[in-house]
């Protein structure tokens, strides 16, 4: 296999890992010696041994069977390897210390705390570093670890459910499910791929809702966060469904720009906003909201419900277009991103 098969390989492979890597970011490492994998690796839990030491432990184990000496063998790893003694130790001297000779890397990692030191140390121990093959594939399978780290704020996403004339509930509170159960299903999909789920004051006391995500494989469950002002210290939280596995942060303040480091915190990444009106209008009249994800239904509330958006264009005034669009059983699934 070429290099360029062996890194698409490693992206592809890597992949599979997004619900247990998360908030890292996915990584795949392969050794190879004249066109044949000697081994593989990949990053597939968070806190847990990173793709390159994976495959630099298997290879290990046929020194002297398929190779004499790590110099004969080439990396291929679709991120930088970090420099950084993490959770589990730096892999750049993980590889230095081996005795390769050559690294091909997919993409620069974009955390400050890497960044090009990785590379900086192979470099310096005269290993031959090519950079940049398949960048682009690495950085849209780890989207939102790429945003985060280069513009310093999370990747937020408002996901909303509208009836067909635009309500979101009933003004007296009378709970209502607008959207059909294959939608919900695919709501809790989403919810896996989130680092963090964010939600305010009504929707928390009138939905009475877990907020986790219901899915059947494996995934580091998103940590949930309540933005609330009004609800003081919460007590017997045993008893609430919302405070039950996983980590929960509550928050007590709605100004926004105070709130935003806050969801950067515990290496977030990515948030999905499931509020009412008020708090998911507040986040994107601010402008920080990256996607909105609008699920409607063929019901109507009519005159007694709430209304999602105030005016008629609210979507394109806020600065979003379509991107695509699915249908799922009678409901429309529309996925909008910001204008960039
Ligand atoms: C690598 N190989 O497989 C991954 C990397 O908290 P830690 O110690 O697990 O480090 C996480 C950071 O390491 C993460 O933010 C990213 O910069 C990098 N991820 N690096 O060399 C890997 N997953
Ligand atoms: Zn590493």
């Amino acid at each position: 296999m070429s290099y360029e098969e062996l890194m698409l390989r490693a992206i592809t492979k890597a992949d599979a890992f997004k619900y247990t890597a998360k908030p890292n970011p996915v990584v795949g490492a392969i050794l190879e010696k004249d066109g044949e994998i000697i081994s593989e690796g990949y990053h597939k839990l968070f806190g847990h041994r990173h793709a390159e030491i994976n495959a630099l432990r298997s290879a290990e184990k046929l020194k002297n069977i398929k190779f004499n000496s790590f110099s004969e063998l080439t990396l291929i790893c679709t991120l930088e390897p970090c420099s950084h003694i993490g959770k589990t130790g730096s892999c750049a001297d993980a590889i230095v210390k081996s005795g390769i000779k050559r690294v091909i890397i997919g993409s620069v990692d974009p955390s400050s705390k890497v960044s090009g030191k990785g590379i900086e140390i192979l470099r310096k121990n005269n290993i031959e570093v090519e950079v940049g093959m398949h960048q682009d594939l690495v950085a849209k399978q780890n989207r939102f670890f790429f945003y985060r780290h280069k513009n310093n704020m999370p990747f937020i996403t408002v996901k909303i459910a509208s009836s067909l004339d635009g309500k979101s509930h009933y003004k007296n509170n009378e709970r209502v499910f607008i959207s059909s159960k294959e939608s919900r299903e695919d709501v809790q999909l989403l919810r896996a791929e989130y680092d963090a789920i964010l939600t305010g004051t009504n929707t928390f006391l009138n939905d009475n809702p877990r907020m986790n995500a219901r899915v059947n494989f494996q995934v580091n469950q998103p940590e949930k966060i309540l933005l609330s002002t009004s609800l003081g210290v919460i007590k017997n939280t045993d008893r609430i469904p919302f405070f039950q596995g996983g980590r929960v942060t509550h928050i007590g303040t709605n100004l926004l720009e105070r709130v935003l480091p806050i969801l950067l915190e515990n290496d977030k990444c990515s948030i999905l906003v499931e509020a009412g009106p008020k708090l998911a209008n507040a986040f994107l009249k601010a402008g920080y909201v990256n996607e909105l994800i609008i699920y409607t239904s063929q019901k109507k509330l009519g005159q007694n419900g709430v209304d999602w958006f105030k005016e008629n264009n609210a979507i394109e005034n806020y600065g979003f277009k379509l991107e695509s669009s699915y249908k799922i059983n009678t409901d429309l699934k529309e996925i909008f991103k910001r204008n960039e």
